[in-house]
C-alpha cells in the first residue's frame, strides 16, 4: 500500500515536469547565424590562423563544433537556399547564383535596367516552403536579418516567405557602407527599400536589428532569428569593376589597423577585421539571449555559407569558394543548446547544412507537409554522441563541376581538376586514387549518377529548370 502510495505521489510530482516538456511555451527559440565566405580554418578555436573569434569560440566551448561539415554549393545563393528549405539546390530549383554577371565586365546598371535584371526577376520558387513557414505554423515569431539572397521581387522577400519582419538586402552582396549593390540601393525594411541607415557599417546594423528583435520578443512566443551576415564577403562596389583597386572586404579603418602588423597583406587585414567585428556582434546577440533568461531554451546554429574566398588561404584543405575541393564546400559549424547538446565537444561526424532544418523540426515539434521531401536528417542524437551521423553520402554539382563523398572517399570531377581522394589520410586532396581504387571510383560515380537522376526526376522548380 505504501509502495503504491509512493508511486502515485511520484507520478503526481513528475506530472508537471513531463507536461512542461511538451508544453508549447517550452518550444525552444531557434537562432541560425550564417557568415559569408568565412573559410573552414577561420575560427580562433581551430588554432590554424592568427584570427580572433572569442565569441564564436565560446559558443563552440558551450556546444558541439563539427569539423566534417559541408554546405550544398560552393557559393552563396544555392547554399543559402538549402539552409532555408532543407533541400538540395537541384531539388528546390535555386541551383545557381541569382547574380547580374555583367558587373564582372564593367557594366553599370541603371535603376530601370536593374528592375528588369536577373537579380530582380529570379528567386527561390514561391512554391518552396522555408523554415520560416514551418516554424510560423508552429507558433513562432520569425525575423530575417541581413543577407537574404533568395530574390528581391516582393514575392521572394522574407515577409512573403514565412517571416514576420525583415531588415537586410535581398541580393547577394552590397557595399558595407552605402548598402548599394554596384550603385543600386539594396537595403530593405520589411518590403520597402530604405536608405535611412546609409553610411553605417552593415554588420553594426544587423547587430542592432537582431538585438531589437530579441528585446521585443524574448520571453513571449518562441522566436526564430535568422541572422545572415554579409561579412566577411567582399564589398560589391564599383572600383572592383573599373580596373581600379579592388575594395575587397570592407571594415572600419580603426579595426583594420589592429590587424596590419599581424598579417601579411592589406586584404587579409580587412578580412580579419570584418570577421572580428562580426564575432563581436555575435557576442552581443549571445549576451542578450543570456540576459533575457532564454539561453537554456535557445538552440543556436552557426555556419558559413561556403568556403573561404582565398583571402587567407584555406590550408590544410585545398581550394576555395566556387570550387568542389574541400576549400569550397567544407565550413565551420557550431551547435549550442545548453543541457540538450553537450558542451565542449568537437565531432568529426559527417554532417551537412541539409541537416539543420530536420534538426530544428525535431527540436521544436514543427511539421512539414507530408509530401515535402527533405534531404537531411535530425542530428541531435549524433550531437549527443548517441549514434553516428545518418549522413553517409553527399553530392554536389555546379554547372560542369561535380563531386561526391561516400564515407571517407571523395570524388571530384571538374574541367580544372579531378580525382578520387581518401579524406581520412589525405585531407588536402593531393593523392589521386582513381587508378589504385577503380571499384571505389565506380561506386562514387554510380552514386552520383543515381543522385542526379533523382534530382532530374523531382518536381520541377524555378528559376532555372523548365516547369
Ligand atoms: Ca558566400
Amino acid at each position: 500500500m505504501l509502495r503504491l502510495l509512493s508511486l502515485v505521489l511520484s507520478s503526481i510530482l513528475l506530472l508537471p515536469l513531463l507536461h512542461g516538456a511538451d508544453s508549447p511555451a517550452k518550444k525552444p527559440n531557434i537562432v541560425i547565424i550564417v557568415s559569408d565566405d568565412q573559410g573552414w580554418p577561420d575560427l580562433g578555436c581551430m588554432g590554424l590562423k592568427p584570427i580572433s573569434t572569442p565569441n564564436l569560440d565560446k559558443l563552440a566551448a558551450e556546444g558541439v563544433r563539427a569539423t566534417n561539415f559541408y554546405v550544398t554549393w560552393p557559393a552563396c545563393t544555392p547554399s543559402r537556399s538549402s539552409i532555408l528549405t532543407g533541400r538540395f539546390p537541384q531539388r528546390n530549383g535555386l541551383y545557381d547564383m541569382v547574380r547580374n554577371d555583367m558587373v564582372n565586365y564593367g557594366h553599370r546598371y541603371t535603376l530601370d535596367e536593374y528592375a528588369l535584371s536577373p537579380e530582380m526577376t529570379l528567386g527561390l520558387d514561391p512554391r518552396e516552403p522555408t523554415i520560416g513557414d514551418h516554424l510560423r505554423r508552429s507558433g513562432y515569431t520569425n525575423t530575417a536579418v541581413g543577407k537574404w539572397d533568395m530574390g528581391q521581387a516582393k514575392r521572394f522577400l522574407p515577409m512573403q516567405r514565412g517571416f514576420d519582419s525583415f531588415y537586410g538586402h535581398g541580393n547577394n552582396g552590397i557595399d558595407y557602407y552605402t548598402h548599394e549593390r554596384y550603385g543600386i540601393p539594396s537595403m530593405f525594411r520589411d518590403n520597402e527599400l530604405t536608405e535611412k541607415d546609409k553610411g553605417t557599417y552593415a554588420t553594426y546594423l544587423f547587430e542592432r536589428e537582431a538585438l531589437n528583435f530579441l528585446e521585443a520578443n524574448s520571453g513571449k512566443r518562441p522566436f526564430f532569428l535568422y541572422l545572415a551576415f554579409n561579412a566577411p564577403h567582399s564589398g560589391s562596389s564599383y572600383p572592383e569593376v573599373e580596373g581600379g583597386p579592388r575594395p575587397g572586404v570592407q571594415a572600419p579603418e580603426e579595426e583594420v589597423a589592429k590587424f596590419r602588423d599581424k598579417v601579411s597583406t592589406e586584404p587579409l587585414a580587412r578580412y580579419y577585421a570584418a570577421v572580428s567585428i562580426m564575432d563581436r556582434s555575435i557576442g552581443k546577440v549571445l549576451d542578450a539571449i543570456e540576459k533575457s533568461g532564454e539561453k537554456d531554451n535557445t538552440l543556436i546554429f552557426f555556419l558559413s555559407d561556403n568556403g573561404g574566398s582565398g583571402n587567407g588561404g584555406n590550408a590544410p584543405i585545398r581550394g576555395h569558394k566556387g570550387q568542389m575541393w574541400e576549400g569550397g564546400i567544407r565550413d565551420p559549424f557550431i551547435v549550442c543548446w545548453p543541457g540538450k547538446v553537450p558542451a565542449g565537444v568537437v565531432t568529426d561526424e559527417f554532417i551537412t547544412s541539409l541537416e539543420i532544418l530536420p534538426t530544428v523540426l525535431a527540436a521544436t515539434g514543427a511539421t512539414v507537409p507530408a509530401d515535402l521531401k527533405l534531404d537531411g536528417f535530425d542530428i541531435l542524437p549524433t550531437l549527443r554522441g548517441e549514434k553516428p551521423s545518418p549522413r553517409t553520402q553527399m553530392f554536389w554539382q555546379r554547372r560542369g563541376d561535380k563531386a561526391a563523398r561516400i564515407g571517407k572517399y571523395k570524388w571530384v570531377d571538374t574541367p580544372k581538376g579531378k580525382g578520387l581522394f581518401d579524406l581520412e589520410t589525405d585531407l588536402g586532396e593531393e593523392h589521386d586514387l582513381s587508378a589504385e581504387k577503380p571499384e571505389i571510383l565506380k561506386k562514387l560515380t554510380a552514386a552520383f549518377a543515381a543522385w542526379q537522376a533523382e534530382m532530374d526526376a523531382s518536381e520541377p522548380r524555378g528559376p532555372f529548370r523548365n516547369y
